[in-house]
């Protein structure tokens, strides 16, 4: 993980089966979000597909629906909302993040928050896991959604 204070881990999640999904808004910013998350799946030996979707509005009910298939131990939401001169960044923001939030309570499946919410595209693009940005959130989400998941794994065995 990346930012200030977030822990570095290291996952052994071989042959696990996440769903990423990600919104195309902003595509420089997703294209760096989606990379950094499989790198992530990648690195943990776990198994991602992909699905994408049109805003990041729409992510709490794909990620919902991939949660409720029973295929995946963990989702991974993806998406950049950039503020605006308009109130859409406020409704958009707070329904995607409540909603995803919701998502992981209603299945019991973990929902990785890569969901970037930024004043600028200066701002998100240096979160956005591209050579010279300073945080790599996409991978931050999926490897928190993923460890996560193994200690969901520990519990259910107790
Ligand atoms: C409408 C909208 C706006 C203004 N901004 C963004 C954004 O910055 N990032 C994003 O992912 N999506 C945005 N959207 C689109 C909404 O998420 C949604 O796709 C539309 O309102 C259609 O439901």
């Amino acid at each position: 993980m990346s930012g200030l204070g977030s822990p570095i881990i290291e996952l052994d999640a071989s042959g696990m089966q996440i769903a990423l999904i990600a919104a195309s808004w902003h595509d420089q910013v997703m294209d760096g979000l989606i990379a950094g998350a499989l790198r992530a799946a990648d690195q943990m030996g776990a198994v991602a597909q992909v699905w994408r979707v049109p805003g990041s509005f729409e992510l709490p009910l794909i990620a919902q629906q991939a949660a409720l298939s029973g295929k995946f131990e963990a989702v991974v939401a993806l998406g950049v909302i950039i503020r605006g001169g308009t109130p859409h960044f406020e409704y958009v923001s707070s329904a995607a993040t409540d909603g995803l939030n919701r998502v992981a309570l209603d299945t019991n499946v973990p929902v990785g928050f890569g969901l970037l919410t930024c004043d600028d595209e200066a701002q998100a693009l240096d979160r956005a896991g591209l050579t010279d940005s300073r945080e790599d959130k996409g991978a931050e989400a999926t490897m928190a959604a993923v460890s996560a998941a193994l200690v969901l794994r520990d519990l259910r065995s107790l």
